[in-house]
């Protein structure tokens, strides 16, 4: 390698450069020079040797604003070049990495194959000065040496056209977003359960039909979900791709050395399907068509014979090695109630999971027989898979390993780090999303490789992708706003040499980065230069200590009397400082003299139980135990998330909870802090009981209060807070007990969420 890289830099001289040199992804080796660099001039032209090297040669001709004629290598002598070299040499490097020289006399790009110089022109785009368009003479570059090759060979990025419908331009968009962070595989995810968004010539109505939904007031799109048929008169939503538009699509991929990945659900996330041809649900024993839970009935030979003239087309369509057949959330009930998948489970002797294998097993043959693989959702390593099938593993980052167990190679789109449809920030400004927690510096600190992973099953893992679910991204301008800055991240998870992460570097890096964005008008989420308002409290001293932090760099301007504050007059925050007394704390994050949102605000209320000891009788499920018990008076409100690790989530069971005071202390007023999303299963409580006790042994009921709302409660995706708060005579006590009964609701889970129980 040493040799080979002495190879590289020969020929560069030493020379100082002008600005830092900043890359995302980062390479594998950058080496900046002393002195002047490459002048890109009136008379700098581009060299190639071979018609391959085109990609490469648009790129750096549209990266460039200066006109940069295109000229053979054996047409004689140039004086200033980019010199485009394919050169076998490099090929440890692959043939996606590159070396770049950019030294006095040229800039000399090399490669052992095609993709590599693209990627070279990629890192060139961010060695141009960031304001490069607006030179019209010269353009001065640097003096650096840079070596790089790629960790993963799936670099992905996924996006749902069904939910929302995304058009063509903003499809060529996406994968030159890709593109320009060295990203290799568009999933594009082109059916689910409520539109088919591509067209399948042999069977019309999937468009015709199945890209339409009724638009239904007040409804989110899969809510009441019912497809839009000609003459209906209600508004309509939807559209789809003709296959013109996608022969289009996967050329302007191909030249920028994208496999567009197709995924074709099956055999579940199918209503729209269902809708089109009822005779592929199930039936029940007397012929009855059961509900429509998007799933085909498996015993069914035409459900085969549908997706097979489909699957016929789509590779007709995409050169991809892999297609996708979903395999996601299948439910089998339906396959349970039918007459005929019963009978072909008995005969097979299958249990419905292995029902679904023989499903997805029937799609890997046909799939084979054509010469090309089949990956799905890991749901299909339920039952008995193909052994050549692979796995894209949506689960959370403690399930990888055991997923690799069953020795499929693996895509890793981590639920826990790669969902892009999840928050990016915990503010109450963002605009809703799906609900996890994303943010920037968790997405770049994501390592793919679990720990303590044997090379055999490390080497199953074929690279990352971020997934884009668009159940909350009705337009482009929102799915930007969920891809960027994060796609930034995934670059470098993708692409850089393992353990060699340092955020701190790349929150530099991003700088430049962001400008780039801008200057394409991209629409970045400013997340992550929202202040982020922390707690901690010292449970000695009941002392708070309230730190400031932005992910990306800005500075932090921040008042204590609830007024808002500005970059003029109020506090710049340069490190912790503590409170003893409750303060409403607003915040706003400022960068270059601009304001880079609105303000963040938290409360924070030091009040009787802060640091008392608790005991709680009702645990938390694990998911949502945030910090255990002192969760309830560690004077931190969870906020509106109630996924973001600061709520306590107790299920089906009645709240209880008993706080213990150091020594007796008086008491007049008890309140409990609780989130509602009764969409999600989470309610305020039905009550609230309060007792007290001297000795912290009998205890007293001091007052009860019934939540008299009106039942039943209407579902909502709406979030709500609320302190539920009983007043009393004060009362001299050594502990206090609150219960709040769960609401019942028939045949659901439910779950009580509390932040806090505030004593005054
Ligand atoms: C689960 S991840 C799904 C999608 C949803 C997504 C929302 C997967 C294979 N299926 O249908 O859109 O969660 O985060």
């Amino acid at each position: 390698m040493l040799v080979l890289l002495a190879g590289i830099f020969f020929g560069c001289q030493n020379k100082r450069s002008l600005i830092p040199v900043q890359v995302i992804p980062e390479p594998l080796q950058i080496r900046e020079n002393q002195g002047t660099g490459f002048i890109v001039g009136s008379e700098t032209c581009i060299v190639i040797s071979d018609s391959i090297m085109l990609p490469a040669v648009s790129l750096l001709q549209k990266i460039c604003p200066l006109q940069l004629p295109v000229r053979w290598e054996n047409e004689g002598e140039y004086e200033s070049a980019f010199v485009f070299k394919l050169d076998q040499t490099l090929d440890s490097l692959s043939s996606e990495g590159y070396s770049l020289c950019v030294s006095p006399q040229n800039v000399m790009i090399r490669s052992a194959g095609p993709e590599g110089l693209f990627y070279a022109v990629e890192t060139l785009r961010q060695i141009f000065p960031v304001n490069a368009e607006k030179m019209v003479d010269e353009i001065s570059l640097p003096a650096v040496e840079i070596t790089d090759s790629p960790r993963f060979l799936w670099r992905g990025v996924h996006l749902d056209v069904s939910r929302h419908f995304m058009p063509v331009d903003f499809i060529k968009k996406y994968i030159d977003y890709l593109a320009m962070h060295k990203l290799n595989v568009f999933h594009w995810h082109l059916v689910d359960g409520i539109g088919w968004r591509i067209e399948i010539k042999s069977h019309p109505e999937l468009t015709d039909v199945g890209a339409w939904r009724v638009v239904k007031e007040d409804k989110m799109p899969w809510q009441d979900f019912e497809v839009w048929k000609a003459g209906d008169e209600r508004p309509k939503y939807g559209g789809f791709y003709t296959q013109e538009e996608i022969k289009e699509i996967v050329a302007y991929a191909r030249e920028r050395f994208i496999t567009v990945l197709p995924e074709i659900e099956l055999p579940g996330h199918s209503e729209t399907v269902m809708q089109c041809y009822p005779e592929l649900i199930c039936r029940d024993a007397r012929g009855k068509s059961l509900n429509n839970t998007g799933v085909y009935c498996a015993s069914n030979p035409a459900s085969y014979r549908l997706l097979e003239d489909v699957l016929d087309e789509i590779i007709d369509l995409f050169p991809s090695e892999y297609i996708h057949i979903g395999g996601d959330e299948v439910g089998k009930d339906n396959w349970v109630k039918c007459a005929a998948c019963r009978a072909m489970m008995k005969k097979n002797h299958y249990t419905p999971h292995e029902l679904q294998s023989h499903f997805v097993n029937h799609f890997d043959e046909y799939l084979k027989s054509k010469g090309r693989k089949l990956i799905g959702w890991h749901e299909i390593l339920e039952g008995k898979l193909s052994p050549s099938a692979t796995i894209m593993y949506w689960g959370g980052e403690s399930g990888v390993a055991e997923h690799l167990q069953k020795g499929h190679p693996m895509v890793l789109t981590t639920g826990s780090h790669l969902y892009f449809d999840h928050y990016q920030s915990l503010s109450k400004h963002e605009p809703k999303a799906f609900g996890g927690f994303s943010p920037l510096q968790k997405v770049y600190n994501y390592e793919p490789v679990p720990e303590g992973l044997d090379e055999q099953h490390s080497a199953l893992i074929m690279g990352v992708q971020a997934n884009l679910w668009t159940e909350y991204m009705p337009d482009p301008k929102q799915v930007e706003y969920m891809l960027f800055p994060r796609i930034a991240a995934l670059s470098e998870i993708a692409w850089q040499a393992k353990g060699r992460k340092n955020w701190a570097h790349f929150r530099e890096k991003m700088e430049p980065m962001m400008q780039r964005y801008q200057s394409l008008s991209v629409n970045v989420a400013p997340s992550a230069f929202r202040p982020d308002i922390q707690f901690e409290l010292d449970t000695t001293t009941k002392q708070l200590t309230v730190n400031l932090q932005t992910e990306l760099i800005a500075d932090i301007y921040y008042t204590l009397d609830g007024s808002e504050p500005d970059s003029a007059k109020s506090t710049l925050f340069t490190k912790p400082f503590t409170l003893d007394q409750s303060a409403l704390i607003k915040a706003i994050s400022v960068k270059n003299g601009r304001t880079m949102g609105p303000s963040e605000e938290k409360q924070a209320t030091l009040h009787k139980a802060c640091g008392a000891k608790v005991e709680i009788q009702s645990m938390p499920i694990q998911k949502y135990s945030a910090k255990g018990a002192f969760t309830l008076v560690d004077a931190d409100f969870g906020g509106d998330k109630w996924g973001n690790g600061k709520w306590l989530g107790i299920l089906d069971t009645d709240f209880s909870a008993t706080i213990i005071f150091d020594q007796p202390i008086s008491v007049s007023k008890i309140g409990m802090s609780c989130i509602e999303e009764t969409g999600a299963g989470i309610y305020f409580p039905a009550g609230l009981e309060l007792a007290v006790s001297e000795d912290g042994k009998s205890f007293q009921s001091i007052k009860s209060w019934k939540n008299e709302r009106e039942r039943p409660i209407a579902k909502t995706s709406d979030i709500q807070t609320r302190t539920f708060s009983l007043d009393f005579d004060p009362v001299v006590c050594k502990s206090i007990q609150i219960k709040a009964p769960v609401e019942r609701i028939r045949g659901e889970g439910v779950f009580i969420f509390v932040d806090e129980i505030i004593a005054e």
